[in-house]
């Protein structure tokens, strides 16, 4: 590996990176054709559907691609999927030497593309800047891994730690910058999801509102066990954006059909003693092709994701005030701790400022 390997290795990933939002299911992936220290092709993964990374590096590189390096971030696919395989492209195409971030967890491929570049006598090395690879298809990563969509809770809150007075009133919490963020992120996701009590008390449209250029809506969903959604709810508006009410299974059919009526996908699961069970409800929203979803609250819903092990990444911004006050909501509520010992540990990756806030991403410490 040599400095040059993670040069091209980071062109590539930023190339990726350009697409967020724009692939799921599909991972993110960037291919970079090096000959004789020249950049001779690039490409990356725009669509699901659209042809992969190598495909438009190759289209780019043509007959200089004999001989040459490809980087890519994500190992070449060996499978019939929407496209034909990559790696066939690659063996074919005369390149001398393969650099990979990182296997494809996709049992369809896992290590099989890397096998067949290797089998045809092609070096292959795979690893280079793979911790990076994994920070950008983590929620690729974790569907394959769980057939789970990947949650990521995201709560805005004072320096003492509080996301509203004790009426409720938030807004706002955080600066212009930082709800900006969050719009950036729902752009990138398939669904929101928040309790019923935020719809009654706040009535949110939950789409996305990006000042520059055209933001994707993600799907709304709803807990909702009883379904109290109030008809006249703006998540209910369907032109816009699609709606799923997640309520108990013990709900009549004639409820449900009030709101099939309305556009909404009503979706039964079971119960358990925190409330709906949170397990159930992900397998079925994968099904319904929800790869990732933004929890945002309120704070019991984000208490029954976290006590039922739920949430795979923490977007936390920390706007500098102090609010005080012992009803103030703080971000998880509905259970009372005895001990510290019974925290949740994470591990922050990143913290940084947007605008005037503090922005703090973390993930659940494992073990
Ligand atoms: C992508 N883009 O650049 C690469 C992928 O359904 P398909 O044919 O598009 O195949 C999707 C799978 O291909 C995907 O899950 C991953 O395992 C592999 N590689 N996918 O969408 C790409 N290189
Ligand atoms: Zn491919």
């Amino acid at each position: 590996m040599t400095n040059l390997d993670e040069k091209y290795m980071q062109l590539a990933l930023d190339l990726a990176a350009s697409a967020k939002g724009n692939t799921n299911p599909n991972p993110l992936v960037g291919a970079v054709i090096v000959k004789d220290g020249v950049i001779v092709g690039t490409g990356l993964h725009r669509k699901a559907g659209e042809p992969h990374a190598e495909v438009h590096a190759f289209r780019m590189a043509s007959e200089h691609a004999h001989g040459a390096t490809l980087y890519v971030t994500l190992e070449p696919c060996s499978h019939y999927g929407k496209t034909p395989p990559c790696a066939n492209l690659v063996k074919d195409s005369g390149v001398r030497r393969v650099v990979v971030a990182m296997q494809d967890p996709n049992p369809a491929v896992a290590g099989r593309g890397i096998q067949l570049l290797r089998d045809a006598g092609i070096e292959v090395e795979v690893g280079i800047l793979e911790q990076q690879a994994r920070r950008l298809n983590e929620r690729f990563i974790h569907n394959m891994l769980t057939q789970r969509p990947f949650v990521i809770s995201k709560f805005a809150m004072t320096l003492d730690g509080k996301i509203a007075t004790h009426t409720g009133h938030s807004k706002w919490v955080t600066g212009e910058a930082a709800r900006e963020d969050v719009h950036q992120i729902r752009h990138e996701v398939d669904g929101i999801l928040v309790g019923v009590g935020t719809v009654i008390a706040d009535n949110p449209t939950l789409t996305t509102r990006l000042k520059e250029g055209n933001g994707k809506h993600p799907t709304r969903i709803i807990m909702d066990s009883s379904l109290r959604t109030p008809d006249l709810a703006n998540v209910l508006n369907t032109e816009q954006a699609q709606t799923i009410l997640v309520c108990s299974k013990d709900v009549s059919q004639d409820k449900i059909d009030q709101f099939t009526e309305k556009g909404v996908t009503v979706l039964p699961v079971g119960k358990n003693e925190h409330g709906l069970q949170i397990d159930e409800m992900l397998e079925q929203l994968y099904q319904l092709g929800i790869t990732d979803i933004l929890l945002e609250g309120g704070s019991k819903v984000n208490a029954s994701f976290l006590q039922q092990g739920a949430i795979d990444k923490y977007v936390v911004y920390i706007a500098p005030k102090v609010l005080g006050g012992n009803l103030s909501l703080t971000p998880f509520a509905g259970y009372n701790p005895s001990f510290m010992n019974e925290a949740w540990n994470v591990e922050v990756t990143t913290f940084d400022k947007v605008g005037e806030d503090l922005r703090i991403i973390a993930y659940p410490k494992l073990g």
